[in-house]
């Protein structure tokens, strides 16, 4: 694959009737690091994310507060556009389904798939409960014997004409592809959760929704018929689709990469390809089912009241600085199949070691050798003689190894071991410091020559490693890099820029700085209040 071939990363788009909370950061943050080091690595990168506004929900909770749909639609959109802003996100693009940018292409697209046939009017028959207006599964019904899980009222069975998308007939070739391409759905074991499911036949779904008397107006027609609108779930998928038809963006076309959590998996990895296979077009490369984040041992949820919301959020960027927060959450988060538990002493535990006595530690020691035996400036070294103090190491192919390694990595959406390649070869610096002893040298002033070699390694070996952290911690990185004189590497241009070794020019004033990630105490209260549970 060339270069800077187009890299399209997707995120859910969240549902406006809630606030924004850690869980939605938490893909989107995902999806920010894979875009942030695809970007270095000089890739076309398209990064979107957005908000899924026609859900009924969004109705309820709108009346609740005294307001239109579109009011609250646009003050929670707000809500998570200004969370965003705060997480640092570097997102391309920010959708939202009430923009008529997706409605008319939701129309466009579902009419072509009712002139292919894929969807049709048809008969849904169901539960029906009429103290609630709404309709229950077979299941449901039946584990209340019939009646009303609110009321206790006896259900109707009713039958509603409903305009179905035909899946059932493309099970075989989902399940072909599926079956061709084990990087489709991850991580594995939800690709065999899919199959498994698969394996029982698919039935048709309904897609949309009989209005009613005295309904609010909220959602998109179907095409040609204005007693049903779309069903929220097949107008939110295609916002992917409609947010890169305008002709710059067509190129994107299709994503790389669906990031999604678990909750979401089935209509991202069975109905969204099964429509596209309807409509012709390519699928995705990969979808991507992370965990869940629970907090202290207890599923995060609205009667336990102990989500970390924005206020949390905020408390722990004040503490300990924003890229303090986003590398908790990159590196300890459910990307496999277990649940992460968002634990305080953990993140103390993990703040301290892989950024006060890590990349921390390792960037101020350098600085502060080369502002004490240098005069605060890069010393003159030449290649031969930094390769001569390598101590058993070949830091030029190191450093190389370990942006190939990320850059690889990040591609399989392995976000956590893309990043830790950053922080092994700050750590490896480290050991070298520890093994070669540049300090003791020091002391001899004959050994100069030699410590300065020593030195132009680690601070070559350092801004490699700073270029491979930045998709994580863009602001700090951006910080510690501008003390060796270099530039953010999101403006460097490509993979190889990235590891450049000789990068630290001789002569470059070394700046000290203040502490990048001063020590944190684990005795001290969690910030915003913590959780009682
Ligand atoms: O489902 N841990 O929106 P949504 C980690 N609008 N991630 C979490 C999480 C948690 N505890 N809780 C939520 C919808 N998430 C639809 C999507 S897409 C075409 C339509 C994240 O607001 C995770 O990404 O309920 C999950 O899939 C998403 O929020 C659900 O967001």
């Amino acid at each position: 694959m060339s270069q800077n071939a187009p890299y399209y990363i997707t995120t859910p788009i969240y549902y406006v009737n809630d606030r924004p909370h850690v869980g939605h950061c938490y893909t989107t943050l995902v999806a920010d690091a894979a875009a942030r080091l695809m970007r270095c690595a000089g890739r076309d990168v398209f990064f979107l994310t957005g908000t899924d506004e026609h859900a009924e929900k969004v109705v309820e909770s709108a009346a609740k507060n005294g307001v239109t749909p579109i009011e609250w639609a646009d003050r929670n959109a707000a809500e998570f556009e200004r969370a965003f802003a705060l997480m640092n996100f570097s997102h391309d693009d920010f959708i939202r389904t009430t923009q008529e940018r997706h409605t008319t292409v939701v129309q466009a697209l579902i009419a072509k798939l009712q002139a292919s046939g894929d969807v049709y009017l048809g008969d849904y028959v169901g539960w029906y409960d009429p103290s609630q207006e709404e309709y229950l599964t077979e299941t449901v019904a039946k584990e209340h014997e019939y009646k009303s899980p609110v009321t206790g009222r006896e259900l109707e069975k009713r039958t509603e004409q409903n305009y179905f998308f035909k899946l059932s007939a493309y099970a075989d070739r989902l399940k072909a592809h599926i079956d061709a391409n084990p990087g489709f759905i991850k991580p594995e074991a939800r690709r065999n959760e899919v199959l498994g499911r698969l394996g029982q036949g698919l039935v048709d779904v309904p897609i949309s929704r009989g209005v009613k008397e005295g309904d609010v107006e909220w959602g998109i027609f179907m095409p040609g018929d204005e007693s049903h609108r779309v069903y929220v779930w097949i107008d939110a998928l295609i916002n992917y689709w409609s947010a890169v038809q305008a002709p710059d963006r067509i190129k994107y076309w299709p994503a790389q990469t669906h990031a999604i959590a678990k909750d979401i998996l089935w209509f991202h990895a069975v109905i969204w390809p099964c429509m596209l296979m309807a409509l012709g077009e390519e699928l995705p490369g990969c979808v991507y089912a992370h965990s869940f984040w629970i907090r202290e041992g207890r599923k995060m949820s609205k009667s336990l009241g102990n989500f970390i919301d924005l206020a949390t959020i905020n408390a722990y960027i004040e503490r300990y600085g924003l890229d303090a927060l986003r590398w908790y959450l990159l590196t300890q988060g459910p990307m496999g199949t277990t649940d992460s538990d968002f634990v305080h002493a953990k993140f103390i535990e993990v703040y301290n070691a892989d950024l006060a006595n890590g990349i921390g530690n390792a960037a101020s020691r350098v600085a502060n050798m080369i502002a004490k035996y240098f005069d605060g400036a890069m010393p003159e070294v030449t290649a031969q003689d930094a390769a001569a103090q390598g101590f058993g190491r070949d830091w030029p192919a190191l450093t190389n190894q370990a942006v190939t390694d990320a850059v690889e990595k990040m591609g399989a959406f392995d976000v956590g071991g893309a990043l830790r390649c950053g922080l092994e070869l700050s750590n490896e610096v480290d050991r070298y410091v520890h093994d070669t002893q540049p300090f003791r040298l020091a002391k001899d002033p004959d050994n100069l020559p030699q410590v300065a070699a020593i030195l132009t390694n680690c601070a070559e070996a350092l801004v490699v490693a700073a270029n491979l952290l930045h998709p994580a911690m863009p602001g700090t990185m951006t910080n510690l890099l501008s003390r060796f004189g270099r530039p953010s590497p999101d403006t460097l241009g490509g993979a190889d820029a990235l590891s450049a070794w000789g990068a630290v020019q001789a002569g470059t004033p070394i700046e000290k700085g203040e502490a990048l990630f001063p020590r944190a105490d684990g005795d001290e209260e969690p910030p915003g209040g913590g959780c009682e549970l």
